[in-house]
């Protein structure tokens, strides 16, 4: 069976983020600024809204010459870590929908993600679009922000296809319609391939991504090494079997799994989570890691998701304390809602490796 992947990528994000909290910008062209140590004259454009975009703002513009360009347009300096926090909320309700609890998920970057769906949709497209739009529903439900998702054989066909409707879109590429997306293409839209590429591939005349497919291979292995060149070729071709998988993930040991039923009894929550934390400590002690952060989840069953996180004075590898720490999470999550529970998932972080340190237990 061929994979199905979504790749979730976030509207205008900075700009979004600054209109849900102040509503007396909607309908006004917002522009995110990143201002340099020259001030407010120097800094460029991080993003802006469709407003702005329409009067032909873009990012990494000057702002200089975006207040030129529309001198009516709001001007606000960017939030980074407000917006990180953002993130983390919309990435662990993405990350709730990936296949295998959760570990099929690829953050790409502040704003994107990619997700496997291949077993929670059955293989099936039309499964993946309602799980598409489940997602843009939660999101919109808990973060107040839309998305635009692409769905695909591999990553970068669903890369590719999110940006093709936005805002707020879901475009699907059928294994069978991969060929016709990508040949007319210009291949700098191939992802992956950025401005040094091209110019050396225009240099060998190929301009859309039909002449790179159609390429001797052993010619792109000559030009830009073997790696890379069967990469431009499979690319090309839209063959792409690079898995979907977490780069940060060695630093992270985690697990999610829904309840049998929703409920908020907390015996039921309890005991999965009692399960969740076998798991989770076994694979700390088969990696020989102590971890310094302790993470809960709780996806609710209006999908509002909530995660709260622990920092322990040392990096430790107690069951004990990993428990411990845990359950006074839970109880606090369990006590602030009255919604009922659909998944939980815990996560150790800030791992550091037991470089001949001795757990409690050998220490007495
Ligand atoms: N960003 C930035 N500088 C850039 C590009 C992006 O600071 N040159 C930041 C601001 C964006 C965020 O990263 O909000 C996400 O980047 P995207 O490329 O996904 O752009 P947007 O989400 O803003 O717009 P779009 O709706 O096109 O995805
Ligand atoms: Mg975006
Ligand atoms: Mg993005």
């Amino acid at each position: 069976m061929s994979r199905i992947i979504l790749h979730v990528d976030m509207d205008y994000f900075y700009a979004a983020i600054e209109e849900r909290e102040d509503p007396s910008l909607r309908g006004k062209a917002v522009v995110v600024c990143m201002y340099s140590n020259r001030g407010e004259e120097g800094g460029a454009v991080s993003t802006c809204n469709y407003a702005a975009r329409d009067a032909g703002i873009h990012s990494a513009m000057p702002c200089r010459l975006a207040k030129a360009v529309k001198p009516d347009a709001v001007f606000l300096p960017v939030r980074k870590p407000f917006y990180s926090e953002v993130s983390d909320s919309i990435m662990e309700i993405l990350r709730s929908y990936a296949d295998n609890d959760g570990e099929l998920f690829e953050k790409l970057g502040i704003d994107e993600a990619f997700l496997e769906v291949t077993a929670t949709s059955g293989g099936d497209l039309d499964k993946a679009q309602q799980i598409a739009q489940s997602i843009k529903e939660g999101v919109k439900e808990l973060e107040g922000l839309t998305c635009s998702v692409g769905i695909g054989p591999n990553k970068i066909i669903a890369k590719m296809a999110s940006s093709r409707q936005k805002p707020d879109g879901i475009t699907v590429i059928r294994e069978d319609e991969v060929d016709g997306f990508l040949r007319k293409m210009p291949v700098a839209k191939l992802w992956g391939i950025g401005k040094v590429t091209e110019e050396k591939l225009a240099g060998m005349g190929i301009d859309i991504v039909e002449d790179l497919a159609g390429h001797d291979v052993q010619e792109l292995i000559s030009i830009f090494g073997k790696t890379r060149g069967t990469w431009l070729k499979m690319a090309a071709s839209g063959i792409d079997d690079d898995p979907v998988k977490e780069k940060t993930s060695s630093d992270q040991i985690g697990r999610m799994a829904s309840l049998t039923h929703d409920t908020r009894k907390s015996d039921l929550v309890l005991s999965l989570l009692d399960e969740l934390l076998d798991d989770v400590f076994s694979k700390v002690t088969a990696r020989s890691v102590s971890f310094r952060s302790v993470t809960i989840t709780v996806i609710y069953s209006n999908f509002k998701t909530v995660t709260k996180s622990h920092t322990l004075n040392h990096p430790m590898a107690e069951k004990s304390v990993l428990r411990e720490v845990s359950y006074q999470i839970m109880g606090e999550l369990l006590d602030s809602s009255t919604v009922n529970i659909r998944r939980i998932g815990v996560r150790v972080g800030n791992l550091h490796e037991n470089k001949g340190q001795k757990t409690l237990a050998e220490f007495f």
